[in-house]
């Protein structure tokens, strides 16, 4: 089958990042082991546009990931390529419609929604798809429905209708597929079962990236490092967390913390290296350290393998309570140039409040550590966290300070649908300010909820003030000026630059 995956162009100010979408690398992986033609088009680099690829290629089959800020550019990638053949089944995965499935089901642009892990679901239901001739049962869809102006989609009415009278069928073959959300012919929504998670995470194949041109994409975080032709590869070593931070959408999947065993982490490792010539890795756990003993087992084999040469770098934040000076002095050893840690406030009530399990003191202790072993440090915080005051966030802008890092992230807490702050913002009385899902990208400048003490004057002051006060002390300054990264890219440093510390 021809197998058309799609990363809906996302509203990030995009020349932050842009990197390959791992999800598509893992299902279009699965989709070569099957033995279908996959092809990725990834709308935050393409430039021909989608409805021609659709109308070219002619795809059996379209897969479009999303998580919320994306997902209704995954809807508008849906009824572009309905509108050139509505017969087409389009299948949307990823975070958002996982949390919120009955919305993207209901939409007459998506005929089903998988929920959760995707590559055991996607194989059963390609399966199921290319059993039935691969279009869609009734193909009902109308382009008035998917509210869109027809100018903009760019195609005539008449082009989508006159592929209804080629439908073929197939609804029923459906219910044995678990993990998949769709509408029954009633109009209905059903949720099949959940899909238990993958048990072993060995057997899966190595994300793809022969799918995506790897030229089109950025440094792994291009504010801090320049490789020339950036050739920037990402790897997950584990799925899931055991921890449940309250306003965290990891923390609300059912699927917990698994783990790949260090051998098959390097294997992939080496291929990143030796085959496709990686010049930096990011390793995109969501908690890389949960086990310390497999991490040494992983560096000890990049240290044996001499893979260590290529630096890496922690995307997300990895635990303070769990990075002993002697894991980090590995790492550093084992190639890893920079860690992230997940710190979020600087006063211990808020910290177990949003359920982090860490001290003040740990944090501190890890930090140090880093710094000692030689390793660039990242902090990430929020500002408005339920229940903080004006000193709570000062407290969290001071800590920072303390602490130091080479990049301080603040973000103003976003309830993002599923998490636990979220439940407490409706049930606590709070009020949420956006009501547009593109409106939930973090670098925007704008609260978006308010409950008590936490009001959106306050979140907004106290943001901007803490980009301001962490990086215009002279010493940051200084810092920012002597590394040679700034002066490698200055608009885009600049562009960032003012996008953070300009008055709110
Ligand atoms: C790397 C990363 C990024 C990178 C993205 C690089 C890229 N192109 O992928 C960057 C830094 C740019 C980024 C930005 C943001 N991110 Co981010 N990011 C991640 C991170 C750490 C890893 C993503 C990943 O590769 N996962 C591994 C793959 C294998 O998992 P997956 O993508 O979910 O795919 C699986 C399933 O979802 C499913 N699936 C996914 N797509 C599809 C499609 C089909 C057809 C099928 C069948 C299945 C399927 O199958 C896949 C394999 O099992 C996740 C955390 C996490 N653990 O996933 C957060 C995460 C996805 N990000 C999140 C957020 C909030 C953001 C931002 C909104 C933050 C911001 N700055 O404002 C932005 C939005 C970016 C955008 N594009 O609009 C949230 C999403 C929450 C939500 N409800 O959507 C997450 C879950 C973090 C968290 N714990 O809260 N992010
Ligand atoms: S430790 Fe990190 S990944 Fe795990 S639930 Fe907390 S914020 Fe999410």
């Amino acid at each position: 089958m021809r197998v058309l995956l799609i990363n809906p162009k996302s509203r990030l100010p995009i020349d932050v990042r842009t990197q390959p979408s791992l999800g598509l690398a893992y299902i279009g992986a699965v989709s070569r082991q099957r033995g279908d033609e996959p092809r990725v088009y990834d709308g935050d680099v393409e430039t021909i546009p989608l409805a021609d690829v659709v109308r070219e290629w002619r795809p059996h089959v379209v897969g479009i990931t999303a998580n919320t800020t994306q997902i209704k550019s995954a809807w508008r990638a849906a009824a572009e390529v309905k509108a050139v053949d509505a017969a087409i089944p389009v299948v949307l995965g990823g975070p958002h419609p996982s949390v919120l499935p009955a919305e993207s089901v209901a939409r007459p642009e998506v005929d089903i929604v998988v929920r959760g892990e995707g590559e055991e679901t996607w194989r059963e239901l390609c399966d199921v798809l290319q059993d039935a001739g691969c279009r869609v049962q009734d193909a009902g869809y109308r382009m008035q429905d998917a509210g869109y102006r027809m100018q903009d989609a760019g195609y005539r009415m008449q082009d989508a209708e006159q592929t209804h009278a080629s439908c073929i069928v197939h609804r029923a073959s459906l219910e044995k597929v678990c993990g998949i959300s769709y509408s029954d012919a009633a109009g209905q929504v059903v949720h099949n079962p959940d899909r238990p998670p993958i048990k072993d995470l060995d057997t899966l194949p190595f994300a793809d990236y022969s799918l995506f041109r790897m030229s089109a994409y950025t440094n792994l975080q291009p504010t801090l490092d320049t490789v020339d032709g950036a050739k920037s590869f990402s790897i997950m070593t584990s799925r899931g967390c055991p921890y449940r931070c309250s306003y965290c959408s990891q923390s609300i999947y059912p699927q917990r913390y698994r783990v790949r065993s260090p051998e098959h982490v390097v294997a992939e490792w080496r291929h990143l290296v030796r085959d496709l010539g990686a010049q930096e890795i990011g390793v995109l756990d969501d908690s890389f350290n949960i086990q310390r003993k497999r991490v040494h087992a992983i560096c000890d084999l990049l240290i044996a393998e001499g893979l260590n040469h290529v630096p890496w770098i922690m995307i997300n934040g990895i635990r303070a309570n769990l990075a002993d000076r002697d894991l980090l002095a590995h790492m550093k050893a084992a190639g890893c140039k920079r860690t992230a840690f997940g710190v979020e406030s600087g006063n211990q009530a808020i910290l177990d409040s949003i359920n982090k399990h860490l001290t003040l003191e740990q944090i501190r202790a890890a930090f140090r550590a880093a710094k000692e072993v030689g390793l660039e440090t990242i902090g990430f915080f929020i500002i408005g966290l339920p229940g903080e005051t004006e000193e709570t966030m000062e407290e969290t802008i001071r800590f920072a300070i303390e602490l130091d890092p080479l990049v301080a992230n603040f973000s103003m807490l976003t309830p993002f649908p599923g998490t636990r702050v979220h439940q407490q913002i409706q049930e606590g009385g709070g009020r949420l300010l956006v009501d547009d899902w593109e409106d939930y990208a973090f670098f925007e400048g704008k609260a978006r909820y308010e409950m008590g003490t936490v009001t959106a004057e306050l979140q907004e002051r106290k943001w901007h003030e803490a980009y301001r006060r962490f990086y215009m002390r002279p010493r940051r300054i200084l810092q920012t000026l002597t590394r040679r990264q700034t002066w490698r890219d200055v608009p885009r440093v600049a562009r960032m630059a003012l996008r953070l510390v300009a008055p709110g």
